[in-house]
């Protein structure tokens, strides 16, 4: 297996050593086979807002199991997960569940090309979409990672229909669409940035988006895949107030399990097959465990005070760690959006992704090793987001802020 990996990120070759490997997940706990345990700041790179195990989601999946893996045929669970998606998320009318974020944007994109009949899409530098051909252009995560901007192996024909913009940068993307009139089927983003770290969105910044892409007759698709059901239960669409036109998730939606999906407008998605011309198909599309795995995660989530707890939690962790890096006297800040949170190393503002990329990488891979070292499993690159769960404990929230004030103090 190339660097002994299914994703390139877990092979930590932006952080050194030989990564760790996991046994068994629990609460907000993973152990590794040398019998070590972590508090974990992944947790599947966002999946597993519940923590891990979570004994509702494992006694749905299993009794689903005992009645059948798969089918490859319509069944009533996927309905039941698509009328919960849509009543969360107004703006989606209708959706298709595929197995991953990468599926779900690839096709969004499609559906894009074909409601508009025009081929250019324009995403933002340190933006990652999965790693569908045209995406991976200046991408972040795993991309900024190992400072790959771009991917061997994608036809420049491709790549000359992606225009790159500047996140929290609206100038930027009136200039495309003032060079590119006409031709721009959408723009894509990651509402709140994650993959190039943490990065909020600007006040205006999303709204602009909206105004311009509805001048210019192209679509807002909104990649949910991390923020979904993440930063508000109604997602980033409701946390800011903005309906676009299409919307991809992932991760949350499958509570652990492979899941992805892309929905939106009706008169969008009916273009789909087998109600429109646009083609997309899925063997394990909306299988029974996932859907059974998604239905018990939107149920715990659903219940009152759920949000609230997560973004006390990441709070009190940004408070902390924000200490520790004052009593330090460190040239780095913490960005935190909901429960979702980055460490940049750098004294500067971090606000797209050239301000991020000149955050200390080096630095970033000596705290990430003195943590895990403390049994703090972060996010093992500069350019991903910590990702807060249900299950993590005040007690958990306080012993990580040990361990980062320790190392703080060792490594400065
Ligand atoms: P997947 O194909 O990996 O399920 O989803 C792709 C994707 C799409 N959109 C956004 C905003 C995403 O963050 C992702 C995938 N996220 C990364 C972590 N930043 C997955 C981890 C990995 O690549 O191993």
């Amino acid at each position: 297996m190339p660097g002994g990996v299914d994703s390139p990120v877990r092979a930590f070759k932006a952080v050194g050593g030989i990564p760790p490997f996991i046994v068994r997940g629990q609460g907000s706990r993973v152990y590794d086979a040398d019998g070590n345990e972590y508090i974990d700041y992944v947790g599947s790179w966002g999946a597993l807002i519940l923590g891990h195990s979570h004994p509702q989601i494992v006694e749905a999946v299993k009794n689903a199991a005992e009645r059948g893996t798969s089918f490859g045929a319509p069944t009533e669970l996927e309905t039941t997960l698509a009328k919960m998606i849509c009543s969360a998320i107004p703006s989606i009318e209708m959706l298709r569940f595929v197995n991953s974020g990468t599926e779900a944007t690839m096709t969004a994109l499609r559906l894009a090309r074909a409601f508009t009949n025009r081929d250019k899409i324009v995403k933002f530098t340190g933006g990652y979409h999965g790693h569908a051909d045209g995406l991976l252009v200046k991408a972040g995560s795993g991309m900024a990672t190992l400072s790959l901007p771009n991917s061997p192996g994608v036809p420049a024909t491709y790549a000359q229909n992606t225009l790159v913009a500047s996140y929290n940068d609206i100038s930027t993307v009136e200039r495309l669409f003032k060079r590119h009139a006409g031709e721009i089927a959408a723009v894509i983003i990651e509402p709140v940035a994650a993959n190039m770290g943490v990065v909020p969105p600007r006040t205006g910044f999303l709204d602009g988006l909206r105004q311009l892409t509805s001048e210019h007759g192209a679509l807002l698709i909104f990649d949910e895949v991390i923020t979904g059901f993440r930063v508000a239960y109604g997602s980033s669409q409701d946390l800011y107030h903005i309906t676009p036109d299409l919307t991809c998730l992932g991760k949350i939606v499958g509570g652990g399990l492979p899941v992805g999906a892309y929905g939106g407008r009706r008169e969008i998605m009916e273009m789909v097959a087998p109600t429109g011309p646009v083609y997309q198909a899925g063997t394990l599309s909306g299988n029974p465990l996932a859907m059974t795995a998604g239905i018990e995660t939107l149920k715990v989530l659903g219940q009152p005070g759920v949000y609230e707890r997560l973004n006390r939690q990441a709070s009190s962790l940004e408070r902390g760690i924000n200490e520790a890096v004052a009593s330090a006297n460190l040239r780095a800040r913490v960005t935190r959006v909901s429960s979702l949170l980055t460490v940049f190393f750098t004294g500067n503002p971090v606000f797209d992704y050239e301000s991020a990329a000149g955050s200390d990488k080096g630095l970033f891979a000596a705290f990430f090793q003195q943590v895990l070292s403390r049994g703090i499993y972060w996010p093992p690159s500069q350019f991903e987001a910590a990702f807060i769960s249900l299950a993590h404990s005040d007690e958990d929230i306080q012993r990580t802020v040990e361990a980062v004030g320790d190392a703080f103090q060792y490594l400065f």
